[in-house]
């Protein structure tokens, strides 16, 4: 398991669950410092990204990208794969297809949280469960046409109310014609919608591609209740070789929030056997 940490460069997402706002240089020059192994980047649209200029800034800082955001779409345009308006909808597919192609540039996989959207304001739920599909199926293929996965990650209650949990999730994933999404699982939303998240993990199995690694509160692991060790023995259970990635606010400030996650991914992972 390796470990990643988050960068934004949105700016109208500055009290958001990211630790880094202060562009690529920095984050990668304080990730590498850490000991992390990638940086997460949430970036405002694929246009903000310069694939040349990043691997040059990571590489020399030995780090990877973990993957990258696309919520920027929803964040600063109001786009969503669910809203009634096809065109609106379509601007919401572009905008995620071209964050896949920067990405994979990037060696990485694009993740798809809040533009999922939800259902309501006129359409059913029977309704954007099939918008959601036809997407996911659309842009799944695209991804692994460049080499990538894509991570589909279930939100708590009050962000969506199209997935919630790991294994609605998975049985949903089951109906899809790609099987090339998979899931992002998120502790935060989890430790608010799962009976038992390490159960959740388990069940979730080869279906899960990443992880936001974070504690009961959306603060640094280590600095809430949530207890990891059931959590990691999961993830040891089902084999994950992927990212744990510190999506998390940068409170008490972002050096104290970088430090803990740093502290506890060691104490966590690399020094359990
Ligand atoms: C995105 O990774 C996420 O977890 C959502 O809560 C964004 O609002
Ligand atoms: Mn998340």
């Amino acid at each position: 398991m390796k470990s990643a940490i988050t960068v934004s460069l949105v700016e109208e997402a500055k009290g958001g669950p990211f630790v880094f706002h202060n562009g690529i240089e920095d984050a990668a020059s304080r990730a590498a410092a850490l000991g992390f192994d990638a940086i997460e980047i949430f970036p405002p649209s694929a246009d903000a990204l310069n694939p040349t200029e990043i691997l040059e800034i990571t590489k020399r800082h030995g780090l990877a990208v973990a993957a990258v955001g696309t919520g920027g779409g929803w964040v600063i345009r109001k786009q969503h794969l669910c809203l009634p308006d096809a065109a609106t909808r379509q601007g919401a597919k572009d905008f995620i297809r071209r964050i896949i192609d920067v990405a994979a540039k990037l060696g990485a996989p694009a993740i798809i949280g809040s533009m999922q959207g939800k259902w309501g304001d006129g359409v059913s739920s029977k309704q954007s469960l099939t918008w959601l599909a036809e997407a996911l199926n659309e842009l799944g293929a695209h991804a692994e046409q460049a080499g990538q996965i894509l991570l589909y990650e279930p939100l708590n209650r009050y962000e969506t109310n199209l997935f919630n949990t790991v294994a609605d999730t998975v049985a949903f994933l089951k109906t899809l014609k790609t099987s090339n999404v998979k899931i992002l699982a998120d502790l935060f939303h989890m430790n608010i919608e799962e009976a038992d998240v390490a159960a959740a993990i388990r069940s979730g199995g080869a279906h899960i591609g990443h992880i936001h690694f974070v504690d009961s509160n959306r603060r640094a692991v280590g600095l809430g209740h949530t207890a990891f060790e059931p959590i990691v023995q999961a993830l040891r259970d089902i084999e994950f070789n992927g990212y744990l990635s510190a999506e998390a606010f940068p409170l008490p400030d972002t050096e104290t929030c970088a430090r803990t996650q740093s502290e506890s991914f060691k104490r966590l992972v690399r020094e359990v056997n």
